[in-house]
């Protein structure tokens, strides 16, 4: 019986193949999708910025579990406000904001707002174990800084073990009231690229580092672009709440038009190759530093970079394919590998729409990939030239290094076959419970005083400047993070060792994420002007949890002199999480409007009437205003004490200051 299916199948095959083509008229129908229950306001143009002074940007952000169905596959996602991707945070240059995070999960959690800067305010940033103690389940932490000068494109993600990885993701866009480029599109949209895991990432954690494990990291089931992906049900396990029929992310453009698109790849382990069919990319961004701009027909981006490229509609009236290729090389697989019978193995092309308003919405795109040239000058896994990325004004790197590191990256199973990663021989251990800016801040505890496994590294040279080589001594990629500043690459190579007589010292991109070849290096400058604690880590998740992080200490001696907020504290106070807090309402909530992306709309007597924002300890009657003051509760008297933000510590952020 098998025997005979085996012959006939094929028939079969062929006959309902003439059959679809037959009915018609050789177009490929559009499948019946199924609109899937995802943030849908990524696909919607951003509505522009018109205003050009910074103002208070208040949000929610609640933290919640939300069955959800991104690639169709129905599971518990990890969300803010219900939502995945998450909110879309769209604000201005030198806006302040004031982000009420509400932990309704059963585990703590932390915000980090990838790229930004956090001038001045290091206990902003999200880190647990480095800038703060996890915001215990059920309380209410708010996160309240502003963007100072950054443009561009970021993103913001939970920094707490691996729970981004499960959805507390989303885009965080800056608008800049002077971009160069402003005349040159007519649109803007926000893409993201995701990979996406039907697992919970704790398992996940969990299997990635059992003793005798000794394979790769978890591979994902899914690609996304804006939270939508397809999946193959027939994967499923039975009884899964599973449809193979998910709506892909279709973008609408009108001919003629130019659309600004953003792009961030927010996944855990996967690198893009980013592509419209029929449509080059013009490159204007990177990393939130505007370039001079690069035509490309196939863009690199992995984990937590991000671009923008203009494309313009000049193509005829259709739908075309958005494709994420993940070339195969990216994704290590052998026997063994957690999740090696995932369909992204055999289909690891991701797709979204590029669709014509004119276009009928009936048909698929039948557009084929550029084959052209650029695939050829571009190495799976590895970042675009770091030649071809010319910041838009030029901009010298730091000419002479006060301080430099040497830092080599390794990944090895330890005596008790246990994969760790390792940072000049030691894997990173976080001290969740006291975290390094309360050793600093408030314990006065030197960063020299670290237990080894903080893998911390200091460097106190007010106005000097940094050098880091990484040394890859594995042979994957990683894509390396850097928090509280860009920096300049002057550097890089896949294979020997670095030649100082080569770096650029003239004209060198300025980025936030590098991708370290696998067996290779990378150098890196930047300016000390930034007192804090500054993770330095791989972004493919599952290394961070290996291990494969270190910490910088800028200028310790500054920050023991600055006052961390009240509230930054009260997280580490034992017992802290047995107190039960509710959302905490902005002050003005009365008339005042949440939207469903968690923006706080004033009420009609204007933001300028908002009198102070409760912290989280206004049980005791402390408020913070508008202002950046704290006033203590009646307890602790009525004295104003001003607190420290980027408003009193004086910074050279001008562009020629990088000029030695
Ligand atoms: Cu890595």
């Amino acid at each position: 019986m098998k025997k005979h299916l085996s012959r006939v199948l094929p028939l079969y095959v062929l006959l309902l193949l003439f059959t679809i083509f037959a009915t018609s008229d050789a177009t490929v129908r559009r499948r019946d999708y199924t609109i899937p229950t995802t943030n849908l306001e990524l696909l919607k143009p951003l509505t522009p910025i018109t205003r050009k002074e910074p103002q208070d940007v208040y949000l929610n952000l609640e933290l919640s579990y939300t069955d959800l169905a991104p690639d169709g596959y129905t599971r518990k996602v990890w969300t803010a406000n219900g939502q995945y991707p998450g909110p879309l945070i769209h604000c201005n240059r030198g806006d302040r904001l004031i982000i009420n995070v509400t932990n309704n999960l059963k585990d703590p959690a932390t915000i980090h707002w990838h790229g930004i800067f956090q001038l001045g305010s290091t206990w902003y940033d999200g880190v647990g174990g480095q800038t703060q103690c996890p915001i215990p389940a059920g309380v209410s932490f708010i996160y309240n800084y502003t963007v100072g000068e950054q443009v561009g494109t970021y993103w913001w993600h939970s920094h707490y073990l691996a729970q981004y990885v499960d959805g507390i993701r989303g885009p965080l866009i800056i608008n800049n009231p002077d971009d160069p480029y402003l005349g040159q599109y007519d649109y803007e949209y926000v893409l993201t690229l995701e990979d996406w895991y039907h697992v919970e990432s704790h398992n996940l954690v969990a299997m990635r580092l059992a003793q005798g494990y000794e394979a790769f990291n978890p591979i994902p089931d899914a690609g996304l672009i804006s939270g939508r992906g397809q999946y193959n049900c027939s994967k499923a396990q039975s009884g899964a709440k599973c449809d193979s029929n998910n709506m892909p992310a279709i973008y609408t453009v009108t001919k003629g038009k130019k659309y600004r698109f953003r792009i961030i790849n927010m996944s855990a382990e996967a690198f893009f190759f980013f592509s419209i069919d029929q449509h080059k990319l013009k490159v204007i961004e990177v990393d939130g530093v505007d370039i001079k701009e690069i035509e490309l027909s196939v863009l690199p981006i992995h984990i937590g970079q991000r671009f923008s490229v203009i494309v313009e509609a000049s193509q005829d009236s259709g739908s075309y394919w958005i494709r994420a290729d993940i070339p195969k090389q990216c994704i290590l697989n052998r026997n063994g590998t957690i999740n090696n019978n995932s369909d992204i193995i055999h289909n690891s092309n991701i797709t979204g729409i590029l669709r014509y308003d004119d276009a009928s919405n009936d048909t698929l795109p039948q557009s084929n990939k550029f084959n052209d040239d650029w695939y050829k000058k571009l190495s799976p896994c590895h970042d675009l030239d770091i030649n071809l990325i010319k910041p838009y004004e030029a901009v010298a790197p730091p000419q002479k290094v006060t301080d430099q590191f040497n830092i080599s990256i390794m990944i090895y199973g330890d005596s008790k076959h246990t994969t760790k990663a390792y940072i000049n021989g030691q894997s990173w251990v976080p001290d969740l419970k006291n975290p390094s800016i309360m050793k600093i801040m408030d314990q006065n505890i030197s960063a020299t005083e670290f237990p080894i496994n903080a893998n911390a590294y200091m460097y106190d040279t007010e106005g000097g400047a940094v050098e880091i080589v990484i040394y890859n001594q594995n042979g994957g990629d990683h894509p390396f993070h850097l928090h509280g500043h860009n920096f300049f690459i002057i550097g890089m190579g896949s294979s020997g060792s670095p030649d100082a007589s080569q770096y650029n010292l003239v004209d060198p991109p300025l980025r936030d994420t590098v991708t370290l070849p696998g067996d290779g290096w990378a150098v890196i400058r930047y300016l000390i002007n930034n007192p804090g604690v500054w993770a330095f880590h791989c972004h493919i998740e599952w290394h961070v949890e290996l291990g494969m992080v270190f910490q910088l200490i800028e200028m310790q001696s500054k920050l023991q002199q600055l006052k961390m907020p009240p509230s930054v504290e009260a997280l580490c106070q034992p017992g802290y999480q047995h107190t039960k807090r509710l959302a905490i309402p902005f002050p003005d909530d009365e008339g005042t409007t949440i939207t469903p992306g968690g923006y706080v709309i004033p009420n009609s007597k204007g933001s300028t009437k908002r009198l102070a924002i409760p912290s989280p300890d206004d049980d005791n009657g402390t408020t913070i205003t508008p202002g950046g003051y704290v006033i203590p509760n009646s307890k602790e008297g009525s004295t104003k004490v001003k607190r420290t933000t980027e408003r009193n510590i004086k910074y050279t952020t001008k562009r020629n200051a990088w000029k030695w």
